[in-house]
């Protein structure tokens, strides 16, 4: 019985600091529609994707951070958009900054949700790999405050049983590691849902800066292909507070070969109607992990006392 979802890279284009959220829910929906009236089951929007992003710039004052966090999910301004997912039967994937008290402390942290098509939260994931500095530097153009503002995601990768399959989701820096692939793929993911902001121009690296969207399409399609899934990836593209990040939305099939993608930097969706056998074939022959993967070996260089430490004790491989 062959298995389909049909996808929506619902990619956004600038969200201005003086945009309210509802005015993005409002965009946010538009997408929802267009999406169901192209067949979709799922639309995927991006990293952050009910603000500006604001880590771009130094706040001393945490009350004017927070006023960028939700602090309830769905809270008054994001309800209509879980209100008209059900009304369509249409599910999303939804990047927002959280904050929550967990322990008795005061935590943020910067999610994704994945929400079915009866409008219920099915899956959340936390960003791990966050990047950027936690200090001001003000000799930048523009700041890049992620690993202050943020705590690290402390769900590590998880895997839902949604839409009739595995979805596995992570948030823009994650998807530049292996690792974040590879450790949905273990737990049998067939699809990986991401978002990003993405600026053009990285200040400690400029001379990255000609390379950002090849970067992002090598990490994505080789993520794909190494791992025998689908990827769907997100961006909030264009000049956003004068500050251009790439675009680039695309759905890549487990052979790595990106068959849907956004043309602009604006409000776009990119559609692909997904075969979720389609990695199947993958897993089986060249990335077999049972038959082929060598975890003894990976685990000596993590028992190095640091990177670039060599391996110093010599291991008998298991025998099969
Ligand atoms: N949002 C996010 O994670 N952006 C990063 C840019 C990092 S430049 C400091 C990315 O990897 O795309």
């Amino acid at each position: 019985m062959p298995r389909h979802l049909t996808v929506a890279a619902a990619q956004l284009g600038p969200i201005a600091r003086a945009e309210t959220r509802s005015q993005v829910v409002e965009r946010l929906i538009a997408h929802l529609r267009e999406a169901k009236r192209m067949g979709c089951d799922l639309a995927v929007f991006p990293e952050l994707a009910l603000t500006t992003f604001f880590p771009r710039w130094y706040f001393a004052d945490q009350a004017e951070i927070d006023a960028f966090f939700e602090v309830e999910m769905p809270g008054s301004a994001t309800r209509p958009l879980f209100d008209e997912a059900r009304r369509l039967g249409l599910g999303f994937c939804l990047g927002y900054a959280e904050l929550t008290q967990e322990e008795g402390k005061t935590k943020r942290f910067n999610s994704a949700i994945l929400v079915e098509k009866s409008g219920e939260i099915v899956g959340k994931y936390r960003k791990v790999h966050l990047p950027g500095h936690d200090a001001h530097e003000p000799w930048r153009r523009f700041q890049h405050l992620e690993k202050r503002y943020f705590d690290v995601g402390n769900y590590g990768f998880r895997v839902f049983s949604a839409f009739g399959t595995k979805i596995g989701m992570c948030i823009c820096n994650d998807r530049r590691w292996p690792e974040t692939y590879r450790s949905l793929a273990l737990q049998g993911a067939e699809m990986v849902l991401l978002g990003y902001n993405t600026p053009v121009h990285n200040p400690p690296a400029p001379d990255h800066d000609d390379l950002a969207l090849f970067h992002n399409a090598l990490v994505m399609q080789s993520g794909a292909y190494q791992n025998g899934m689908w990827v769907v990836g997100v961006a909030k593209g264009g000049d956003e507070e004068g500050v251009p990040a790439i675009a680039g939305s695309m759905i890549v099939a487990p052979s790595g070969v990106t068959v849907a993608a956004c043309r602009s930097d604006g409000d776009e969706l990119a559609v692909a109607r997904c075969d979720l056998d389609a990695g199947a074939s993958y897993r089986r022959t060249t990335f077999n992990f049972e038959r082929h993967r060598q975890p003894w070996a990976y685990e000596l260089v993590t028992q190095r006392k640091g990177i670039g430490e060599p391996v110093v004790k010599v291991y008998d491989p298991p025998k099969a």
